[in-house]
């Protein structure tokens, strides 16, 4: 016993993240595709972003974040594809059926990727590293995809060794070998260490996790306060935190970042209605209502905003969706500022079938929905783009929709202390840097 507490028991934590997963989806679906560089994202045309880049395509030096225009240059020959992200969320959902299997304490952190506590689950079903191996060949059976783990004591070491080997990893780091797998590790793979944290501490002569484990705390803490303390115990493989799991869905979103930013009214009305309609298009495929509306955006000095307004009736309509994003915008400076993120979500979901919450529907929005089904299986026959069009054409749907935006702010309330938390909730969808 240290400082009169009991000894704490050794947990087993794995962390299980999907090897290039957008583009390995794209790899599977369309055979033809496999062994070639394949780049998801947006349009290198349209100002967009790279958001998966398949290992073939990263020898060219490709990855995800970077402008599709800078990726084309990179990979002439590279295959670029628009983003399927329900595609994407129904592989997601297979793979974290099979994790449930193994642990109710499954935290995800995005579609691909996710944290779980065996510690428990050993007795059933062996050692951690055998429940990993067996997790990683079921993924492989189940959606011909590849995943990487990590075994380790603790959440931030098992993310580091997931990522260890990849692609088709599997790394376990075991108690007594925390300091020696610590001590070249560079200090921008601890979490939350940016550019600039970096250059603070290489300007203190620290390039490794284990020279920042050896460094007197009290110093650290006089550079970086609580932070640097946080950063220190990391370094020295201390990290107490539970696997938090989470059940169902909590919100729909769309987001984009844009390089150079979206600089005028018309750039932001089309991307916001994309996705918008995205969302819509989500929240009907799941059979889902949500009625809190979110736009965030991004500035070009990186800080963040979002702005809600939660709706008297709960949609599932993109275009509704959109219209309540267009009353949000003005109230972000997106316009004065530039935008160099812009987003879209709707929060406070629940069943579309929920008896209770269907009384709230009017006839007239009934009529609405009845054509927005009649887009969908449009849609599923021609893809986004025709749906897009066929939107865009729908002047009367669309007024008729606006009305019901329109009364929607009338009647609605603005959530307070909303923004603060989607940013705690977004925390959960993001990836921790690496
Ligand atoms: P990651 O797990 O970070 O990356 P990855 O699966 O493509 O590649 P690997 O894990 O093998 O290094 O992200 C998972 C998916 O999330 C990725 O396929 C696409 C999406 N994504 C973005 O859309 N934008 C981003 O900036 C990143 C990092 C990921
Ligand atoms: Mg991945
Ligand atoms: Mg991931």
């Amino acid at each position: 016993m240290v400082n009169g507490h009991p000894p704490r028991p050794e947990r087993k934590i794995i962390h299980i993240d999907m090897d290039a997963f957008y583009a390995s989806v794209e790899q599977h679906d369309n055979p033809a595709l496999k062994g070639l560089p394949v780049i998801v994202g947006g349009d290198p045309s349209r100002r967009g972003v790279v958001s998966a880049a398949s290992y073939e395509a990263r020898a060219f030096g490709v990855h995800s974040a970077m402008p599709s225009s800078q990726a084309r240059r990179l990979c002439p020959n590279g295959i670029f594809l628009p983003v399927r992200m329900h595609r994407y969320r129904e592989v997601s959902d297979r793979i974290f059926r099979i994790l449930r299997e193994y642990t109710p304490l499954v935290e995800p952190l995005s579609l691909d990727e996710s944290f779980l506590d065996v510690t428990g689950s050993e007795k059933l079903f062996g050692p951690a590293l055998q429940i990993a191996r067996e997790i990683k060949r079921r993924i492989r059976e189940n959606t011909d995809l590849t995943a990487s783990a990590g075994i380790a004591p603790n959440k931030f070491l098992a993310k580091i060794a997931s990522d260890y080997r990849k692609p088709d990893g599997l790394v376990e780091i075991k108690p007594e070998e925390v300091r020696n797998f610590l001590r070249d590790l560079p200090i921008a793979k601890l979490w939350g260490v940016g550019k600039s944290t970096e250059e603070i501490l290489k300007g203190m002569g620290i390039l490794k996790t284990g020279q920042l484990a050896a460094f007197p705390a009290e110093k650290i803490e006089k550079k970086l306060g609580n932070f640097g303390l946080e950063l220190t115990a990391l370094a020295r493989g201390e990290d107490d935190r539970a696997v938090q799991p989470e059940s169902g869905a909590k919100s729909i979103s769309q987001e984009e970042t844009f390089t150079p930013d979206l600089e005028n009214l018309e750039q932001m009305k089309k991307v916001l209605l994309d996705q918008a309609e995205q969302v819509g298009w989500e929240l009907r495929k799941q059979k889902l209502k949500g009625s809190t509306v979110t736009v965030k955006v991004r500035y070009p000095d990186f800080t963040l905003v979002t702005r809600s307004f939660t709706l008297p009736s709960p949609t599932d309509q993109g275009i509704e969706i959109y219209r309540t994003a267009m009353k949000l915008l003005p109230r972000t400076e997106a316009l004065q500022r530039r935008a160099r993120l812009l987003g879209v979500g709707i929060s406070n979901l629940f069943h579309r079938d929920d008896p209770e919450q269907y009384r709230l529907f009017d006839s007239g929005r009934k009529k609405v929905e009845g054509s927005v089904q009649a887009m969908d299986r449009i849609w599923e026959k021609f893809g986004p783009e025709a749906i897009k069009r066929a939107t865009l054409m729908e002047k009367n749907l669309t007024a008729e929709l606006a009305e019901h935006a329109e009364a929607g702010m009338a009647k609605g309330s603005w959530p307070r202390g909303q923004a603060k938390k989607r940013r705690t909730e977004r925390k959960k969808d993001f990836d921790f840097p690496k």
